[in-house]
């Protein structure tokens, strides 16, 4: 068993539908970058569930994309733990664009798995609080899926 430290920090990483199918070589490299793995949940969302998740990005030229590409499919959410797990976790998965990982390391796993700018197979929040939300989304009740915004359109 790992041990279990003080400082551990939790954060949510998303395997995007592009690489559900990569699922157990990231598994691998969750673990052998000394994460463990709280909670997993493969689900496919609804629409108004992913512009719900991605709403700070609501403006953004991207969205409508964005949020296309998250409901073509499956994903599969992970809370991992870990010290630094937030900050270490983005590490290892890279910069958003996938070119732009390859540019700087074939290890990284966006690099490894992704398509594009858009299908960038990985998720991880970007700050500990972003975490905590996330987290709620996908496990807890209060922001879950099937809850606060499940049909709720006004979440769009
Ligand atoms: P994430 O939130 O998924 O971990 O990714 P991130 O922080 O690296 O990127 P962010 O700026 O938060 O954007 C969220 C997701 O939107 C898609 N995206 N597409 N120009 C584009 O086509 C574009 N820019 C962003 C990506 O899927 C990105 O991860
Ligand atoms: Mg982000």
């Amino acid at each position: 068993a790992k041990s279990v430290g003080k400082n551990q920090e939790r954060t949510l990483a998303i395997i995007k539908p592009d690489a559900v199918r990569h699922l157990g070589d990231i598994i691998s490299a969750v673990y052998e970058n000394g994460f463990n793995i709280a909670r997993m949940r493969m689900v496919k969302l609804a629409q108004n569930e992913v512009m719900y998740f991605y709403s700070e990005h609501k403006t953004k030229d991207f969205f409508p994309r964005l949020c296309e590409f998250m409901t073509s499919g499956p994903l599969v959410a992970m809370e991992l733990v870990g010290p630094d797990a937030v900050n270490r976790w983005r590490s290892m998965i890279g910069p958003t664009d996938t070119q732009r990982a390859r540019e700087q390391g074939s290890h990284l796993l966006r690099a490894r798995f992704g398509t594009d700018g858009t299908r960038n197979a990985l998720h991880g929040s970007d700050s500990a609080s972003s975490a905590q939300r996330e987290i709620s989304f996908f496990f807890g009740s209060k922001y879950g899926v099937n809850t606060a915004c499940y049909n709720d359109t006004t979440c769009c």
